[in-house]
């Protein structure tokens, strides 16, 4: 790629993160709204007409002269910085504050019931920061003390066992990278409801490095009966009596009953102290202040796998635990809510994952499921993991459409969305894994459409 191109292609990255603070809020339901749509344009026309006027051009190419930013030295370079900040907990730069989670504004928030989506837009690789997964309290968050956490496991064991977090926190542990996806993740696209942001159709969405001790490990401990115990039960110490149903041979393969989330215990948010990792299924399952588990020789069908969590088949009959998350991927920049300036080079990014296992291969077509091409993938590509996904564009400034599309390693290939519709119908909430489109319009705004 040469200077040339590297500086034609110019992109509004995020709409939280960039210009100004403002922005994020003039975000409504259909997009920009018209007058920042038209500001914004107006500064891009007003900044390519400096630098076409007089030598400016030829200059700027040669390597930006006259460019004060370069010209002048900077306060930075020339005084003494901050000390180190060791009696604060490090937050990020004062110009990255509008990259948060957020409530989506089409959702009206239930008492403490509430969900805030991942700004999947403005992240790199795949690790989400700790500060930034998303969250979904069925009935609100709590900072639990620790020194005053139990956690039972009882039912089908010869030893039922009381362990404290110190109890715990001596096993053996292991470390492993997942990404937890909602079940009701994108769940507005069953009905065409064209959401304004990856982060609002996608947010659900996050991947961390996980410790704790395998449930194998503690299940053993306390001698689960191996002919008997078919399932187990797991319990949130929290007031929505969140309990969920796993069958024990998952239980007994990468279960993990974790307390530690990027390298630190866990946000309150997410579980703290103590919460199970399910790799691969739905993230209710992922019981958050987990306090108890019982091995039983049944699945339990409790209120959140016989009422919630099923799906609405178009016979009329309702499918019950359908826990893994299928293969899925998702164009995370450029995607709605972004805005391209102008034609030239763009690098497309995005993620795929699958709750079955590893990423095999990515395309990405450029206009609306004509053509594909294969993505590069970046490494680590891990089984139940987000994988990062990359390729060349360069946009000839006309209107497109632009999807990915993932297959995992059992040969699985991610759906279109009337492929999905044609199998489970339109009132489903949950499991919607379809090929997301982008549209691009001539003036560079990207927006949520839904592509047959
Ligand atoms: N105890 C308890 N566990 C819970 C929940 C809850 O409300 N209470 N919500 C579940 C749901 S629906 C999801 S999607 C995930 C969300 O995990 P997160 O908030 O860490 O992203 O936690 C699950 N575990
Ligand atoms: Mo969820």
């Amino acid at each position: 790629m040469t200077n040339e191109v590297r500086k034609t292609g110019r992109l509004i990255r995020a709409p939280e993160n960039f210009v100004d603070a403002g922005l994020a809020n003039e975000i409504t339901t259909k997009g920009l709204n018209e007058e920042r749509r038209g500001f914004l344009r107006k500064s891009f026309l007003a900044a390519s007409a400096a630098m076409a006027s007089g030598t400016a051009m030829a200059q700027a190419a040669a390597g930006f002269e006259g460019d004060p930013n370069i010209l002048n030295l900077p306060e930075h370079s020339k005084t003494l910085g901050q000390a180190v900040a060791t009696n604060a907990y490090g937050v990020p730069s004062k110009y990255e504050t509008n990259l948060l989670r957020r409530e989506s504004p089409g959702l009206t928030r239930v008492s403490a019931a509430s969900v805030s989506f991942a700004p999947l837009q403005g992240l790199f690789g795949i690790i989400t920061p700790s500060g930034l997964h998303f969250e979904r309290h069925h009935q609100g968050w709590h900072d639990i003390d620790p020194s005053k956490h139990r956690f039972m496991i009882n039912g089908l064991v010869k030893n039922p066992k009381v362990y404290t977090m110190d109890d715990l926190m001596r096993l053996p542990s292991v470390s492993r990278m997942h990404f937890i996806e909602c079940g009701a993740n994108t769940a507005m696209e069953w009905g065409n409801v064209a959401v304004p942001s990856v982060q609002y159709s996608h947010g659900m969405l996050s991947c961390s490095e996980f410790t704790g001790v395998p449930l194998s490990v503690l299940l053993e401990d306390c001698g689960y009966d191996k002919k008997n115990g078919k399932f187990i039960l797991a319990e949130g110490a929290d007031g929505s009596s969140m309990t969920r149903t796993i069958d024990i041979s998952r239980a007994m393969d990468d279960v993990i009953v974790a307390w530690g989330m990027n390298g630190e215990m866990l946000r309150p948010e997410n579980g703290y102290p103590l919460r199970l990792v399910v790799p691969g299924v739905q993230g209710v399952s992922w019981v958050k202040w987990l306090r108890r588990i019982e091995v039983g020789d049944m699945p339990y069908a409790t209120k959140d796998e016989a009422i919630h969590y099923v799906d609405a088949m178009p016979d009329g009959m309702l499918r019950q635990y359908t826990s893994i998350q299928e293969c899925k991927s998702v164009i995370t920049t450029p995607s709605a809510g972004q805005m391209l300036l102008d034609k030239g080079f763009y690098n497309i990014t995005g993620l795929a994952w699958s709750g079955r296992g590893k990423i095999k291969r990515v395309d990405v077509s450029v206009d609306g499921g004509r053509n594909w091409r294969t993505a590069r993938m970046e490494n680590p590509v891990l089984p139940k993991c987000l994988t990062r996904f990359n390729i060349d564009w360069t946009w000839d400034g006309s209107p497109t459409v632009i999807q990915s599309r993932a297959i995992d390693d059992t040969g699985y290939v991610q759906p279109k969305i009337n492929e999905l519709r044609a199998v489970r119908g339109t009132r489903s909430i949950y499991h919607n894994n379809a090929i997301q489109s982008w549209k691009i319009a001539e003036s560079g705004e990207v927006s949520n459409v839904q592509v047959y």
